[in-house]
Formats: structure tokens, C-alpha cells, sequence
């Protein structure tokens, strides 16, 4: 067996034998005979083993910006890779596409978030936000403001400082004891948390939640606030317009660190640059990661603003803090190109004026389902809610535990790749995605909406 000559069955067999993917149900993966195998994938379609044709509704998982099979990308990684395929930024080196890359993303960034730090992926973006954080005020002299505040059902990633500042429970019932000196507020999530509440009432009090932690705990304890501008992984939670410009003068008021996650909305997902462009908030720090290559090479940073970096400036010391592949030349020279394309095709641009509003418009069409709870999008991430009874934010309870699953698998079935979160479908699809491609989305859902009610119904 070969790279290019590969038999699906041992493949399968091996999976079983010898992997153990993310995030799964190790159990289930072997009683359902290993993973399925994905063999490739053109513009926004995805092609398994047994050559079945899925929609990536997902853009892989939340990443792959500019589509499949971008030719330019393998190109930008080949060249680079004969020229300097490797190098590091420990020995007061670096090569031409980490700078390069670095300068592109301040212009990205705008305003005084001029400067990067690489890293390779989300969680270690995050990572280094926690440790600049922490010692910035270390470097100011208050090492005590070492709490960070982030919110219940936020994800920022999977490493131990990232599962500990993230929200989420089940993550938290595995193998603790978590990082010390993380609080968690509530999340702005107004279909659960504040149903049929006024939007700005609920904007408000989410927000007054953050300010009553701050002050419970201390604001001379508190370095940072955490937050995904859109929680993509906690169910596409799309906080009412108000609710960041509250966050952040809250953040000013007690010289809170505002950090924008922006590892999701981050490069044209939300129809801007970035997800605090788009709620018009100016973060200290901002982590990115996925669309920074659109998923080609691993790859993430952190964009840093100019005070802390002036602050780092003073110590006479080093930051003791980097990785092997920090900067990494390939990956940056991938992720250079791949701005590049987004930027060419207008991708932002589109996302914000075309395709999110004809995303938005065909989901709408799906409120007369009586399964649909609600329907919101904001750019290219959406969400449809599954109730058991319209009008209401009521749950599906009985033995079938969650309803996403059963539609996530149906959509499958019936060629539509797309995620379930709990009672919810989750979509976050390449930018390049078609309106015909967002008409068969929309299509495959109703269908699979459709087959799962009566299957729910008699479940209860
Ligand atoms: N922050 C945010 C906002 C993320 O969405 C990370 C950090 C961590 O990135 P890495 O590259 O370390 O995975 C993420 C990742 C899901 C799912 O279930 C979402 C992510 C990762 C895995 C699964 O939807 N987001």
C-alpha cells in the first residue's frame, strides 16, 4: 500500500488498530469499524473512500477559507521548501515569510496591534496569551492580576491551558486539576440564557456578568478577559450587537486586557478581517489560527499591541517563550499566499455583502420547519436550533439524548458534511462556497430535518 495506491478496508483496519482520532468515543470508533476516510477534496467538496461526494459545510473544521485544491498553496510550500524549508527564531534569526507574514498581519490588524508572535496552532496561541498576559503585569509590576475571565461554553483549545480557560464542561470533567486562576462567566447565548428577553437587556446583563466578576474577584487580580468574538464550537452564539463595546469599556474601566479569540472568526469568516472589526472593539491581544493558512500547514499567532510590546521592551530579559516551529517559513509562506488569494477574490468582501446575506436569507426559510427553534448567521458561520416544540426553546428529551447527531447524520447521508452541537447544526463553510452550493446546504438540512422529526416525535 502506497500514498496513492491505498485500500480503503485495511485502511480502515489499521485506523482501528493503531489511531485514535480527536475527540472521539474510542469505543464507538472501533465498534463502527475505524474512521472514515477521506481521500480528497476539490473547491468546497470533499471526497470519501468509497467515493462519495460530501458539501464541506464545515470548510474541514471551521479553516479551509479559500476551498480545496488551491495549486498555488502546494506551490507556495514547495518553492519555500527547496529554498529554506526550516529554520527558527531562537538565535536572533528569521526567515523572509515569517517577517513578511508578520508585517501583513499588523496591516490586517490595523491600529496598534503591530506586532505577531507565531506559534502552530490555536491552543498554543492561547498558550502564549496566557503567559503574555500574566507577565506583562508581572513586567508592570502587579504580578498579583494573574486571573483571567473567560466564559462558560467558550472553546480555546484542547492543550491544558487552553481546555482550562475554555468553558466547557465535559471537557472539565476529564483529568483535572485545570490551570489555577481562571474565572467563567456566563456566555451571551440569548436563545438558551435569555429566551424572548429584550437583545439589549440580555447584551447588558451578560456584560454586567463580566464586570461582577471582576469586581468579586478583585480588579487589581484580574489580567485579562478572554472571549471569541462569535463562540463558534460552543453553537455559533452570536452576541447581540452591543454586547462587545460593553465588554470592552468594562475592560477599560478596571485596565482589564481585552483578548479577541479570533482563532474561527478570524480571516473573512464574519465578513471582516476580524471578528473585533466587526463589533468594533480594539483587543490588547488577538489569537488566530485556521484561516491564517485556510488549514494547508499548521500554523497560529497572536497579534500583540504596542504598549505591551513596549512593556516587553523594558525588561532588559528575555521573554522566555517560543516554539521549535515558531514562525515556521513554509507554513508562513502558505498562509502569505493564502492571504493573498482571499484578498484577490474578495473574499471578505463577498463574505459581508453576498455570500452571508444569501446565507442568511435561505436559513430564514427554514423557520416555518417545526423543528427550527431559530435560525441566525452572521458572514459564513450559522446555526439552526432544534426544539421540540415551536415557538419555544423546549429540547427533545427521551433516550435519544441530543438531536444534532441524528440530523448531523442524515445531512451526511445524504452529502452535506456540517457539525452538531448538542441540540443544534453548525455550518461554517469555505469562502468560496456558491449560492447553488449554499441552495444545496439549505436543501440537505430541510431533508434532513424532515426525516428526523418523525424518528424524534416517536421517541419523545
Ligand atoms: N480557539 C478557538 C476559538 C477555537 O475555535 C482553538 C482556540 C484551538 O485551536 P487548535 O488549532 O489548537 O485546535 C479553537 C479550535 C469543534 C472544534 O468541535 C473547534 C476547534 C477545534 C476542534 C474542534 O467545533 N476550534
Amino acid at each position: 500500500m502506497t500514498l496513492r495506491n491505498y485500500d480503503i478496508a485495511e485502511l480502515r483496519r489499521l485506523d482501528v488498530a493503531h489511531h485514535l482520532p480527536s475527540q472521539q468515543d474510542h469505543g464507538m470508533m472501533r465498534d463502527i469499524g475505524g474512521s472514515r476516510i477521506i481521500t480528497r477534496a476539490d473547491g468546497c467538496t470533499i471526497y470519501d473512500g468509497d467515493g462519495k461526494a460530501l458539501l464541506d459545510g464545515m470548510a474541514g473544521l471551521w479553516c479551509v477559507q479559500v476551498g480545496y485544491g488551491r495549486k498555488e498553496l502546494a506551490e507556495a510550500a514547495y518553492e519555500q521548501m527547496l529554498e529554506l524549508p526550516y529554520y527558527n527564531t531562537f538565535f536572533k534569526t528569521a526567515a523572509p515569510p515569517t517577517v513578511m507574514l508578520a508585517a501583513k498581519i499588523a496591516e490586517l490588524l490595523g491600529g496598534d496591534l503591530q506586532h505577531v508572535f507565531f506559534n502552530n496552532s490555536g491552543s498554543e496561541a492561547i498558550d502564549t496569551v496566557i503567559r503574555l498576559a500574566r507577565y506583562y503585569w508581572q513586567i508592570k509590576g502587579q504580578p498579583q492580576r494573574n486571573v483571567i475571565i473567560s466564559r462558560v461554553n467558550g472553546y480555546h483549545g484542547s492543550t491544558i491551558a487552553g481546555a482550562s480557560l475554555g468553558g466547557m464542561k465535559h471537557m472539565h470533567e476529564q483529568g483535572g486539576p485545570w490551570l489555577p486562576g481562571i474565572e467563567h462567566v456566563m456566555q451571551p447565548y440569548r436563545f438558551a440564557e435569555g429566551f424572548g428577553e429584550d437583545p439589549l437587556a440580555f447584551a447588558e446583563r451578560a456584560a454586567q456578568a463580566v464586570e461582577d466578576r471582576i469586581l468579586e474577584v478583585g480588579p487589581e487580580k484580574v489580567a485579562a478577559f478572554v472571549g471569541e468574538p462569535v463562540q463558534g464550537a460552543g453553537g455559533v452564539i452570536i452576541p447581540p450587537e452591543t454586547y462587545w463595546p460593553r465588554v470592552e469599556a468594562i475592560c477599560r474601566k478596571y485596565g482589564v486586557l481585552l483578548v479577541c479569540d479570533e482563532v474561527i472568526c478570524g480571516f473573512g469568516r464574519l465578513g471582516q478581517w476580524f471578528g473585533f472589526q466587526h463589533f468594533g472593539v480594539k483587543p490588547d491581544l488577538v489569537s488566530m489560527a485556521k484561516g491564517l493558512s485556510s488549514g494547508y500547514l499548521p500554523i497560529s499567532a497572536v497579534g500583540v499591541a504596542d504598549h505591551i510590546v513596549e512593556a516587553l521592551r523594558t525588561t532588559g530579559d528575555d521573554f522566555v517563550h517560543g516554539y521549535t516551529y515558531s514562525g515556521h517559513p513554509t507554513a508562513a509562506a502558505v498562509a502569505l499566499k493564502n492571504i493573498e488569494i482571499i484578498e484577490r477574490e474578495n473574499l471578505v468582501e463577498r463574505t459581508r455583502s453576498d455570500l452571508g446575506p444569501y446565507l442568511a436569507e435561505q436559513l430564514a426559510a427554514l423557520n416555518d420547519h417545526p423543528l427550527v427553534g431559530e435560525v441566525r448567521s452572521l458572514g459564513l458561520i450559522g446555526c439552526v436550533e432544534i426544539v421540540s416544540k415551536k415557538g419555544t426553546n423546549e429540547r427533545f428529551g427521551g433516550k435519544q439524548g441530543p438531536t444534532g447527531l441524528m440530523v448531523r447524520d442524515l445531512c451526511i447521508e445524504h452529502g452535506l458534511m456540517v457539525r452538531a452541537v448538542r441540540d443544534s447544526i453548525v455550518m461554517s463553510p469555505p469562502l468560496v462556497i456558491s449560492h447553488a452550493q449554499i441552495d444545496q446546504l439549505v436543501a440537505t438540512l430541510r431533508r434532513a430535518l424532515d426525516l428526523a422529526e418523525p424518528r424524534l416525535r416517536a421517541a419523545g
